[in-house]
């Protein structure tokens, strides 16, 4: 039991140090592992790509949240911590302590971080609005050397601008636009070079995941930069697709000829409203674009649980409310290489399941800085079992602070947890899983399992 738990704690452990690695180089493919990755973000990392999440602040004390967060994902976007109104809500006086809670544990677990975004016409802080155009010259160049500033060398990739076209490709009327005129998004991205030479600069918009009139204007613009050398490295599209706005049968061929003009592409706000098969095979779609583009270097999905998307309503995230996995997760994972069943050691031959009605558990704990998750595995022998208590001794100085999917004797020193009503029984052979969170050092934890 403890040889299996550490094996696969190992096992994702290289994954995801390799995936950081990767990402920072860009997209270079990793040498196969022995077994089939089992989370988005390690079959990702085998195909030399990230899989992120946007994350928000607000819910990272919630463990199911956390948990599914740094379980499946490589990547991450803040879904609004990093915007203007949030991050200078004043003039010169900025706000970092939302997004940087997200980038610390990023940064811990080597994920890719994009940064998003420094300049956009939305969620735009009131007094940006009021400014002559010599002073929002003069801002908007404060604000990106500001927040570039604050985390240099961290972010893989800004968008730099967001969303800067109109549907029928002429510029969006906003407030740089409008004050500063056509040369504002050169400014902007010659301005973002000088602040963190090594991350990679995006333009990023919505509406432009085929071939349309915005498409073709950004598609013009970005060869326009290349041609008078005018930094940008990436294009991100935003790709929120529903039945009114499907994926387009050119959304593989819209990729490729952006990818031509010699930047990287990358898919930035992934959802798809829908359900079942068809959303998953939808899904599928895009996974599929991005692995046959060579420069598509990676793909975020924006949210984790369906309750959380902002469109919640149309349920388009790969989890659903209560974080079970969806058919557009398996969808997802099965297009990267990965697969959900258990890798062929595991277990392995020299550790067979446990005979009659009898359990074995596994523990495979996420550890940060001061802080823990770990996740238990009860699976049931070749007989039925109908009730489990597994039991565990933490380390000296590791506190649980939540938990989920059992009851829980203690937070400290020998704990025991058992069943909740929905998941005591457990068919031979298939396996139920709980976890917890706590702070300090909750690693190397051997469980053992008894059933009733
Ligand atoms: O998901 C974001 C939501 O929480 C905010 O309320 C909203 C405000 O405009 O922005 C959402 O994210 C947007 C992203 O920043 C840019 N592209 C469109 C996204 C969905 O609206």
């Amino acid at each position: 039991m403890v040889i299996r738990s550490l094996r696969s704690t190992a096992r994702k452990a290289l994954v995801f140090a390799a995936a950081g690695a990767l990402a920072a180089s860009g997209a270079v493919a990793l040498a196969g592992t022995a077994d089939a990755a089992s989370t988005l973000g390690a079959a990702a990392a085998a195909r030399g790509r990230y899989f992120g999440a946007a994350v928000s602040s607000g819910h990272l004390g919630e463990a199911q949240y956390t948990n599914t967060w740094v379980t499946e994902f490589n990547g991450v976007t803040p879904e609004n911590e990093m915007k203007w109104d949030t991050i200078e809500p004043n003039r010169n006086q900025f706000n970092f302590a939302p997004a940087d809670q997200i980038t610390t544990q990023a940064r811990s677990r080597s994920m890719t971080i994009r940064g998003h975004t420094l300049v956009w016409h939305s969620q735009l802080a009131g007094w940006v609005s009021g400014l002559d155009a010599t002073n929002l010259q003069t801002a908007m160049t404060n604000h990106i050397n500001g927040v570039m500033g604050h985390w240099k060398g961290q972010i893989y990739a800004w968008d730099v601008v967001n969303e800067a076209f109109e549907e029928n490709g002429t510029r969006r009327q906003s407030v740089f636009q409008q004050k500063l005129g056509n040369g504002y998004i050169e400014q902007a991205f010659r301005t973002a070079r000088a602040a963190d030479p090594n991350a990679k600069l995006c333009y990023n918009d919505y509406n432009t995941d085929g071939q349309n009139a915005k498409s073709n204007a950004v598609f013009a613009m970005v060869q326009d930069f290349k041609s008078r050398g005018v930094p940008i490295d990436c294009v991100g599209f935003q790709s929120h697709f529903n039945s009114a706005s499907p994926v387009p049968s050119d959304y593989q061929a819209n990729l490729q000829r952006f990818a031509n003009l010699g930047v990287d592409v990358q898919i930035t706000e992934l959802d798809i409203e829908g359900s079942g098969t068809t959303q998953a095979s939808n899904y599928t779609r895009v996974v599929n674009a991005c692995l046959a583009v060579s420069r598509c270097t990676g793909i975020t999905v924006w949210g984790i649980p369906d309750k959380y998307s902002w469109r919640a309503s149309g349920t388009p995230l790969l989890f659903d409310s209560n974080y079970g996995k969806k058919p557009a997760y398996t969808a997802v994972l099965n297009a990267l290489g990965g697969s959900s069943d258990p890798p062929p050691d595991n277990p392995p031959p020299d550790n067979p399941p446990p005979a009659g009605g009898a359990c074995a558990a596994t523990v495979t704990t996420n550890q940060w800085q001061d802080g823990f998750v770990g996740t238990v595995r009860v699976t049931a022998g070749t007989g039925q079992v109908n009730g489990w208590t597994v039991t565990i001794t933490l380390p000296a100085g590791a506190t649980i602070t939540s938990g989920w999917n059992a009851n829980r004797s203690g937070n400290t020193g020998t704990v025991q947890f058992t069943n909740v009503g929905f998941n005591g029984a457990v068919a031979p052979g298939q396996s139920v899983e709980f976890g917890y969170q706590g702070t300090g050092t909750g690693s190397d934890v051997t469980p053992s399992c008894a059933a009733s």
